[in-house]
């Protein structure tokens, strides 16, 4: 049993011991849970118009590990840092090799280390700007961890979030998450330079994003041979 499991089984037992039932226990759960949203994206509202008031413009990019984040970070990174002074916040479970990486293309990086948690929350990330000196920045990007379920519970206080996924995670992957493109501004289909070998139903990845989401924008991208890299950037209106 995970060390997670195990936790919740002994709070189960804790409150059995105070003599409520499992159906009070159950929505003892939820309604927990509720208020940890609730809470949290009162700050990520309170974290927007903080941005908003400053004139920042704020974009987080969730999506499946490996799909290609950091390495369109970079590109962003690379093509934009002479036009914005940018932040980037990583999200990652103990290291700070994405930091590392886009650091490289004369952008500010700060690393969070979430620990044992899938994803990042505003209270991360409202600890983190509480320490800059928000004036020097005109556009905030956050990358979270690589993760299709967990970051959806949580709102970071930014204008837009844009979900990436890829074509070697199978043509079935945006129809397995429905949460995060429904609740995604745009949505990046990456890696295209290898359709031709893996023969990926895009389209029916296309078609499942905007099922879910009528009003989402699909880009399909190469972050390795820059394919739709400045028509991603004109999507994200930069
Ligand atoms: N062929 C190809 N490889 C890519 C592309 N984009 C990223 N990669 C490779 O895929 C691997 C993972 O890329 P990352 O940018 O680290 O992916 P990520 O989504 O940031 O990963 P996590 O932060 O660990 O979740 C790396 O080896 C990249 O070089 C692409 O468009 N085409
Ligand atoms: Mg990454």
């Amino acid at each position: 049993m995970s060390d997670n499991n195990k936790r919740e089984v002994n709070r189960i037992k804790e409150l059995e011991s105070i003599n409520l039932s499992r159906e009070e226990i159950r929505d003892f759960v939820i309604e927990t849970k509720k208020e940890v949203e609730k809470d949290n994206d009162l700050l990520a509202k309170q974290l927007n118009d903080e941005l908003k008031k400053r004139g920042i413009r704020s974009i987080d990019i969730v999506g499946a590990i490996g799909a290609g984040k950091t390495a369109l970070l970079e590109k962003i990174a690379e093509r934009l840092s002479k036009k914005y002074r940018i932040l980037v916040i990583c999200g990652d479970i103990t290291t700070r090799v994405d930091a590392d990486r886009i650091e490289k293309h004369d952008v500010k990086t700060i690393q969070i280390n979430t620990g044992r948690e899938c994803a990042l929350n505003a209270y991360h990330i409202y600890q983190v700007l509480k320490n800059q000196d928000l004036d020097n920045y005109d556009l905030i990007f956050i990358e979270n961890v690589g993760n299709l379920i967990c970051p959806s519970d949580f709102k970071l206080g930014t204008d837009m979030r844009m979900t990436v996924v890829s074509i070697t995670e199978g043509e079935w992957v945006v129809e397995k998450h429905p949460m995060l493109f429904k609740m995604s501004d745009v949505a990046v289909i990456n890696k295209i330079d290898l359709l031709e070998r893996l023969g990926t139903n895009i389209d029916k990845m296309e078609n499942d994003a905007k099922n879910f989401n009528p009003h989402i924008k699909v880009i399909k991208t190469s972050a390795k041979t820059n394919e739709n890299v400045d028509l991603l950037i004109k999507t994200l209106e930069l």
